[in-house]
């Protein structure tokens, strides 16, 4: 039976976050942004994940593994303007403000059943380079106040997959501790990372059955 790695993350007391990932023989630690990628990650994007935070606040972050090239998951990740392709907690999306380069304003509106209504986001990096995209939310009719997450993508470390790592900084909301908030925050993040793991993986799938039959097979 093939078993996929099992990962987790770990905060230390400086926020500073550790991947740590179980492989069948031996268990490796190391900072997150040096994960599966065959070549060594740029201080820049490493400094992307750690995160300083104030007494009131809390972060985490998610990894996923993808079966699908980089620029495929980058392709469905950068549109600012579409969260709902891979979002399934995002009812309906409209752009308030520019183009969907930095500074870009969203309004998105949530399905029921969430403590929340609508977020106003604003895009603060866009990198086409390094894959790395990160929002903030600026407004809304939510318990996330302050919320801002980055996300950065690299190749696994056989070169055919991605690798996603999503973290986050948020307010721990009044009444709620800060195990709660990382509980519930996490989830979303999880559910999301997850459901663009099956998209790209089926953008994969489909680019594979239509490509046009060799000559030699043709009838
Ligand atoms: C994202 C991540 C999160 C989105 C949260 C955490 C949110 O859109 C939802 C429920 C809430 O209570 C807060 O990448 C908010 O979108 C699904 C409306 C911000």
């Amino acid at each position: 039976m093939i078993s996929t790695p099992k990962s987790s993350i770990q905060i230390t007391n400086q926020s500073t976050i550790f991947y740590q990932q179980q492989s069948t023989s031996n268990l490796l630690q190391q900072r997150i942004p040096t994960i599966s990628s065959p070549t060594p990650v740029p201080e820049a994007v490493s400094k992307h994940h750690t995160h300083s935070i104030n007494a009131n606040q809390c972060c985490s972050a998610v990894i996923q593994q993808i079966s699908a090239p980089v620029s495929t998951v980058w392709s469905v990740v950068r549109r600012f303007d579409n969260p709902q392709a891979y979002k399934h907690f995002v009812k309906s999306c409209n752009l308030l403000f520019g183009d969907g380069n930095v500074g870009t304003l969203r309004q998105v509106h949530v399905v029921s059943g969430l403590p929340a209504a609508t977020s106003t986001e604003r895009l603060e990096i866009l990198d086409d380079e390094s894959h790395v995209i990160s929002f903030s939310v600026i407004g809304g009719d939510h318990r996330l106040d302050n919320y801002r997450s980055i996300t950065t993508l690299h190749p696994s470390s056989n070169g055919l997959g991605t690798v996603v790592v999503e973290s986050y900084v948020v307010d721990i909301p009044p009444g709620n501790s800060k195990d709660d908030t990382c509980v519930f925050v996490d989830t979303i993040v999880r559910c999301n990372l997850q459901s663009l793991a099956q998209i790209a993986e089926n953008l994969i799938a489909n680019d594979k059955r239509s490509l046009p039959a060799s000559p030699s097979s043709s009838t």
